[in-house]
């Protein structure tokens, strides 16, 4: 899977305003918020079955209400197509 080039990263995080691009790891982190744990471990539960169904995982910590998502692809080490698709499939959860 190859890392997105200048020219999809101009075009493709856009479609993502909620995401803050991480230069460091280049990845993709958005923050969630819930009314408690129950929605919060709800959600990670849904997310959890998008990301085996798209064989590409989170990178994700849980704090009561907060769920915190990092989205990279390991063997490109750096953004590629599928932490794009990821996120919108996350998008489209809340
Ligand atoms: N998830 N985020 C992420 N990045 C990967 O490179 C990745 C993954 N899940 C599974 C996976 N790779 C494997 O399918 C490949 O390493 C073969």
């Amino acid at each position: 899977m190859p890392k997105l080039t200048d020219a999809e990263r101009d075009e493709l995080l856009p479609t993502l305003p909620e995401w803050n691009h991480d230069a460091g790891r280049d990845a993709i982190t958005r923050t969630f918020r819930f009314a408690d744990f129950n929605a919060a471990f709800g959600f990670m539960t849904r997310v959890a079955m998008l990301a085996e169904k798209a064989d590409h995982h989170p990178e994700w910590s849980n704090v009561w209400n907060r769920v915190e998502i990092l989205l990279t692809t390991h063997d490109a080490n750096g953004l590629s197509r599928r932490d794009i698709a990821l996120a919108k499939a996350i998008d489209a959860l809340v």
